[in-house]
């Protein structure tokens, strides 16, 4: 397989008008290609399992919009759904049957949810979530784990204290010291360093967030006893323990990473694929904390176009197509693994034993050769190998998250020509690094 695509002229034009007048050229900042270096290439099209660019150019889609589009780009069923409802109006903001329709679905899929607020992304149903949690428990600290993201929120754009229980320092140009005094930091995947921020502040933990299976520090599946020890520590402690499942839920299984894994939150965040690829995002939980949020109770939260009615019917669509057709998680870990087995196949004709990280279709090559179960382990990789990996893969019509730090999201529009093809590509751009 050559360097198939040579011509970006169309989407380099683009770029270049695209930041004239939004920051960066791009409405959200992975987007723009800084980790790897050139430009942006601008999508035009998708169906399935490919891309396609405004030079035509063709690829094969290994990052799916970030996770929503788990059954391919412009599936028959979400299409058909949106087009019956769009003819009804866009939007009431007023209730509506397919609300209610949904957050039934959404309940008997998702162990945790006795009752689900919807709001419209990742970022609303994480800061919504904390928001509760504090209002249930009277407290006000929070506490995260480096590399897990939940959204651009203030109370999560924080970096580790100095200090192992020391508070978080802001890690973002507007976020107040004010706002980092209350978010703690620990290392993913170490309980004993989240046992301390607990006993260093006793009766002040309203809530740990996590990623049950880190997606934002390339992929990172937890250690075996370590969610099932955050649930002891929370249960114990009365915290309130909120898996952040805008990445995994209804990806890793159709009740997500608490069902794959068996540890169940007191509260889940959602995202990505239960809005079908419209904007979603959803938080729930136990009925007894749902209760506090306003009207119910006095944690307000609210939300212009929350519930949206195309937004719903695609996602309502998509989560039911996956409700009833639960074999499509093995046919994803089936193709997730073949992956990962001939990425490590190659790396051995190289002499050399990079570590991939996968679970289910979630999957990430990291240019190390030591395991990574954290976030400081994901920053051994060789940035610079990546950067030309990257613009390798991608010269041979292969399109993965342009930076180290993220997962790649498998859909069952790939076959296994795809993969083949995949594997292919990473060996010739191998090659030309190694
Ligand atoms: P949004 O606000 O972007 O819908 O969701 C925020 C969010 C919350 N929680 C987790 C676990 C997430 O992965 C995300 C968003 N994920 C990123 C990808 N790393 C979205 C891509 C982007 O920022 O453009």
């Amino acid at each position: 397989m050559t360097n198939r695509i040579k011509n970006f002229k169309t989407s380099e034009q683009l770029f270049e008008r695209a930041q004239k007048t939004i920051p960066g050229g791009v409405n959200s900042p992975v987007r723009a290609f800084r980790a790897v270096g050139g430009n942006p290439v601008f999508i035009r099209a998708a169906q399935g399992a490919y891309l396609y660019d405004e030079d035509n150019n063709r690829y094969i889609e290994l990052i799916n919009s970030w996770g929503p589009m788990i059954l391919g780009h412009a599936h028959p069923l979400v299409e058909q759904a949106v087009s019956q409802v769009m003819r009804n109006s866009f939007s009431f903001g007023a209730p509506t049957k397919l609300e209610v329709e949904m957050a039934e679905l959404i309940v008997k899929m998702v162990p945790s949810i006795e009752k689900v607020r919807m709001v419209n992304s990742g970022t609303e149903a994480c800061m919504a979530a904390i928001r509760v949690a504090r209002g249930y428990t009277g407290r006000s600290k929070i506490i995260k784990f480096e590399g897990c993201y939940h959204g651009h929120a203030d109370s999560f754009l924080i970096a580790a204290g100095s200090g192992a229980t020391t508070m978080g320092t802001p890690d973002s140009l507007g976020v107040t010291q004010g706002v980092a005094q209350d978010t703690l930091i620990a290392p993913y995947n170490d309980l004993s360093f989240v046992e301390k921020l607990i006993e260093a502040n006793p009766n002040q933990v309203a809530a740990v967030i996590v990623e049950p299976v880190a997606g934002n520090m390339g992929c990172v599946p937890p250690k075996k006893g370590f969610l099932e020890g955050l649930r002891h520590l929370c249960t114990q402690h009365g915290i309130v323990l909120i898996f952040d499942e805008v990445m995994t839920g209804f990806r890793l299984a159709k009740g997500g990473a608490q069902e794959l894994l068996g540890v169940i939150p007191d509260m889940t965040t959602l995202g990505k694929i239960i809005g079908g690829g419209l904007p979603v995002g959803a938080y729930g939980g136990k009925k007894e904390i749902m209760d506090c949020v306003s009207p119910q109770g006095k944690v307000y939260q609210a939300g212009t176009l929350s519930g949206n009615p195309l937004a719903m019917a695609a996602g309502y669509a998509m989560l039911s197509y996956l409700d009833e057709h639960p074999e499509v998680y093995s046919y994803l870990e089936k193709i997730g693994r073949d992956l990962r087995e001939g990425m490590m196949q190659i790396s051995q004709k190289f002499n050399r034993k990079f570590t991939v990280n996968q679970i289910g279709s979630m999957i990430t090559f990291f240019f190390t050769e030591k395991p990574v179960e954290n976030f400081e382990d994901a920053k051994q990789s060789d940035l610079e190998k990546f950067k030309r990996y990257f613009q390798g893969m991608l010269r041979r019509g292969i399109y993965l998250a342009p930076s180290q730090f993220e997962s790649l999201f498998l859909s069952t529009a790939l076959q296994e020509a795809d993969i083949q093809e995949i594997l292919v590509a990473h060996e010739q751009a191998l090659s030309e690094i190694l």
